[in-house]
């Protein structure tokens, strides 16, 4: 069995979306701390959890015996800097709990993401190398960088098979994002089809590693089929993406859409997050180590993100 821990959220949907066309629907155990959206409802089965109540996860640990477990869960760093200890306490807390019961309960392998957003100012900004100076400045970013801490600590002393991804803004069609910095490169694709414009929260240069959701999946599911012997991180893999800033967005969409007009709001506070991160990312490691090659670049990426939002819009 195969529990997925936040399954309600933009990587959670996708998650069980693969794991189930791979593993079968009902080795697949959504849960989330609210009931299943739509997407998830009718696919398989669901559990309510808290990651918070040990009690309650530990019920669902026992009654499902799970040999693998993906921990989704968190608040990501816009609304983490709204609600700062809110955030430490659901990604530092909840990681533990879920550390403790996978050990506890002997599952086989766990995947954790954490996130680009564990750099920070003083980080090499070009192809930002797997080991370097990271001070991230938020509390998303520091519960990162302390959850990767814990995830190799937890290799280390118990042997726990924790597996783990940095991954750079995700965008999807599938599921929304859940309040991060990166959201406005989801958000431009829903209001070029619904208004033909959109006003981005980043300004018009702001470049950040970003990665189309097919390939960030992908990725997820070659990591974790990847042989023990071949993984040499244990803290988290770089995982670079595509970079580009919101006017190079647009101008991809204007090919398909060349109506379509873009504003820049001014002084949004993302834009301080986003000023923390790097623009681009090494992932040597990943593409070494169980072989990572990314497939969908910008006009791929814009393309397939307009032909299924418009089915579903
Ligand atoms: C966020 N989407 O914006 C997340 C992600 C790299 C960005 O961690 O917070």
């Amino acid at each position: 069995k195969i529990l997925v821990i936040g399954a309600n959220g933009q990587i959670g949907t996708e998650l069980v979306n693969a794991l189930r066309n791979i593993h079968g629907a009902d080795s697949v155990i959504a849960s989330d701390i609210n009931s299943p959206t739509y997407a998830i409802r009718h696919s398989g089965p669901f559990e309510l959890v808290n990651v918070l109540d040990k009690d309650n996860l530990h019920h669902i640990f026992n009654k499902h015996q799970p040999t693998q477990v993906y921990l989704l869960a968190a608040i990501l760093s816009a609304v983490g800097e709204q609600k700062p200890k809110m955030a430490w306490d659901l990604n530092m807390t909840g990681l533990l709990h879920v550390l403790d019961f996978s050990v506890e309960f002997k599952v086989k392998k766990v995947f954790w993401p954490s996130s680009i957003a564990v750099f920070g100012p003083h980080s090499p900004q070009f192809n930002t190398p797997q080991y370097c100076v990271m001070d991230p400045n938020t509390v998303y970013g520091f519960s990162k960088l302390a959850g990767e801490r814990w995830c190799e600590y937890y290799f280390n002393k118990y042997g726990l098979d924790v597996r783990s991804i940095r991954y750079p803004g995700l965008i999807g069609w599938r599921a929304n994002p859940g309040g991060g910095t990166t959201d406005y490169a989801v958000h431009i694709f829903h209001e070029a089809l619904k208004k033909g414009k959109y006003q981005s929260f980043l300004s018009a240069n702001t470049a950040l590693p970003m990665m189309y959701m097919d390939d960030a999946i992908k990725a997820t599911l070659m990591l974790m089929d990847a042989p023990a012997e071949k993984i040499t991180i244990r803290s988290s893999y770089n995982l670079a993406g595509i970079s580009f800033t919101p006017t190079q967005l647009a101008d991809e969409i204007k090919k398909l859409m060349p109506e379509f007009e873009i504003s820049y709001a001014e002084n949004d506070p993302r834009q301080a997050i986003a000023d923390s991160w790097p623009k681009s990312i090494d992932d040597s490691y990943a593409q070494k180590d169980w072989g990572w090659q990314l497939e969908y670049d910008l006009p791929k990426m814009v393309g397939d993100m307009l032909v299924n939002l418009k089915k579903i819009i």
